[in-house]
């Protein structure tokens, strides 16, 4: 991993990510996380099956970058394909979806899998994903090259969305952020913390945090990207969900979350940092939905990029600075 050889205090504890996408801030604007100007950076028929391409991961491969991507094809199955991009702009996604490995038939048969994060942990890039299994659970999943990929245990029971992994053990043991729900469109969820010594069995469940009445978090969240790591805390990007008169509206904000014990919020946005407000987060398949699931880091530069399904339809890029955002979150904090 490059090294940085700027001297000033980094809050970002992960490596330098040199070639990070990156634009600047609008002229003008204020807000402390903006858009790419050219979004979406993923179109809907990105391959010849898709139907849409969102709420997908990318991490840094090789010198460039590689994803796992929700591809809702056109029978509308939601399976996973992986990606590459030489710059985290342009991406060519693979048009078939990933064969996963299983020893285990009974957890390997295929019934959809959708929303991927993709997690660096020691050795490898672990995908975790809502899975079909008798109602949505946690799939889990590794790889080492974006070629060939093993199908590990379901992580929890049904009904749970949204498990997203932390970045490196913490006292010891693997952790993941899940939302248990229900078998459809939840109206409800909160985000809890477990932890794992094997990345099979799971425990130590914590309540972290749940919605805020009357407010674009007032019905459901969800963790959003893997967790970043700060000097100050982990930083976590999360959806949150308001019920309006026209259906669901999925906005994201942010948290700081204690290192050692990440089920403690230090800090949470009351206001959103991205609400749907452009056409293509307006109009597509499911109106009105920015559903983070993945950020890339520099620290050097503190640098963040977020990717972001659309209107569960296309994927978009939006940018900004870790001080920048944490001084918001401690400014508009709301525990
Ligand atoms: C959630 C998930 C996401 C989707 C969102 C909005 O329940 O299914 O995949 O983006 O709804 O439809």
């Amino acid at each position: 991993m490059a090294t940085s050889s700027i001297s000033t205090q980094r809050t970002l504890l992960g490596p330098a990510l040199p070639n990070i996408p990156w634009q600047g801030r609008p002229a003008g604007l204020s807000d402390v996380v903006w858009r790419y100007d050219a979004n979406p950076v993923i179109p809907r028929d990105a391959t010849t099956t898709s139907n849409s391409i969102f709420n997908s991961a990318v991490v840094p491969f090789e010198g460039a970058f590689a994803g796992v991507f929700r591809c809702d094809d056109r029978r509308r199955i939601m399976d996973l394909h992986t990606g590459r991009s030489a710059d985290g702009i342009h991406w060519t996604i693979d048009p078939q979806p990933i064969p996963f490995a299983c020893d285990d038939p009974e957890i390997g048969a295929f019934q959809h899998r959708y929303d991927p994060r993709v997690c660096w942990i020691e050795d490898r890039y672990y995908v975790s994903w809502c899975n079909g299994y008798h109602g949505p659970t946690i799939g889990l999943g590794y790889t080492v090259d974006f070629k060939s990929f093993v199908q590990m245990e379901n992580a929890f029971l049904p009904h749970n969305r949204n498990g997203v992994l932390f970045p490196r053990r913490i006292n010891g043991k693997y952790a993941m952020y899940s939302r248990p729900s229900d078998t459809g469109h939840t109206p409800f969820g909160d985000i809890f913390y477990s932890e794992s010594p094997d990345l099979v069995h799971w425990g130590k469940h914590r309540f972290v945090m749940g919605p805020k009445s009357w407010t674009w978090q007032s019905t459901k969240i969800g963790a959003g990207p893997t967790p970043i790591e700060t000097t100050e805390g982990w930083l976590l990007f999360y959806h949150g969900v308001l019920t309006s008169c026209n259906g669901f509206v999925y906005s994201f904000g942010a948290a700081l979350l204690d290192l050692d014990q990440p089920w403690k919020v230090i800090h949470r946005t009351a206001p959103y940092l991205m609400s749907p407000q452009r056409l293509y987060e307006c109009v597509g398949d499911v109106p009105n939905v920015v559903f983070p699931c993945a950020a890339l880091t520099d620290a050097d530069t503190g640098r963040i990029a977020i990717y972001y399904g659309a209107a569960d339809t296309v994927t978009g890029l939006a940018f900004g600075y870790v001080d920048e955002i944490l001084d918001f979150l401690k400014s508009n904090s709301d525990v």
